[in-house]
């Protein structure tokens, strides 16, 4: 297991992508953890530009004190795949919005794993990027209850906004 830095700092999720261009997107990843408390890494990591580090990265990740990895890549989207060879920690997927196909070719790359090596996949772009992010709250909660109770924070959140301004009409 990793051990804590001098500051205390000891990531238990890391967010990967493919290239930086997938930051204006997985910043939302970034963010959503951050705003649980989540002691996270981003990093930028190629399945194809860098399969050596792709491969040592998934093959440490759990040795390091790693317990959930995001994955984004965008076109021929295998980085989450790759990643989730070398590992057996879940690996979510995050398909970029694509200019060619505006994202169904990541989509269908991430999601379509043959059977034997699983790739929870999300949604495209933004919404794949913060439902990771929650989704892996959600599965550390399992062992860090002080984030289990922001989880549970934030859904009770969501639920009183929408019931304490039901009538569209009124703007916020
Ligand atoms: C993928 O190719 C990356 O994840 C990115 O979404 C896409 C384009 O990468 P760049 O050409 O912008 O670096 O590997």
């Amino acid at each position: 297991m990793s051990k804590k830095d001098k500051n205390g700092f000891k990531p238990i999720v890391a967010v990967i992508m493919g290239s930086q261009s997938d930051w204006e997107t997985m910043r939302h990843a970034d963010e959503t953890l951050a705003k649980f408390g989540i002691d996270h890494e981003c990093r930028v990591i190629s399945a194809h530009r860098s399969p050596s580090l792709a491969a040592e990265f998934g093959s440490s990740a759990e040795s390091r004190g790693l317990e959930v990895v995001i994955a984004a890549a965008g076109g021929a989207a295998h980085l989450a795949g790759v990643l989730a060879a070398h590992t057996t920690l879940p690996v979510l997927g995050v398909p970029m919005r694509s200019e060619a196909l505006n994202g169904l070719d990541s989509l269908l790359a991430t999601v379509q794993m043959p059977g034997g090596i699983p790739v929870g996949t999300l949604a495209i772009g933004k919404p794949g990027a913060i439902n990771a992010a929650l989704l892996a709250a959600s599965i550390v909660a399992l062992n860090h209850p002080d984030v289990r109770e922001r989880v549970r924070a934030f859904r009770a959140e969501q639920t009183n906004a929408v019931l304490a301004q039901p009538d569209p009409a009124i703007a916020e």
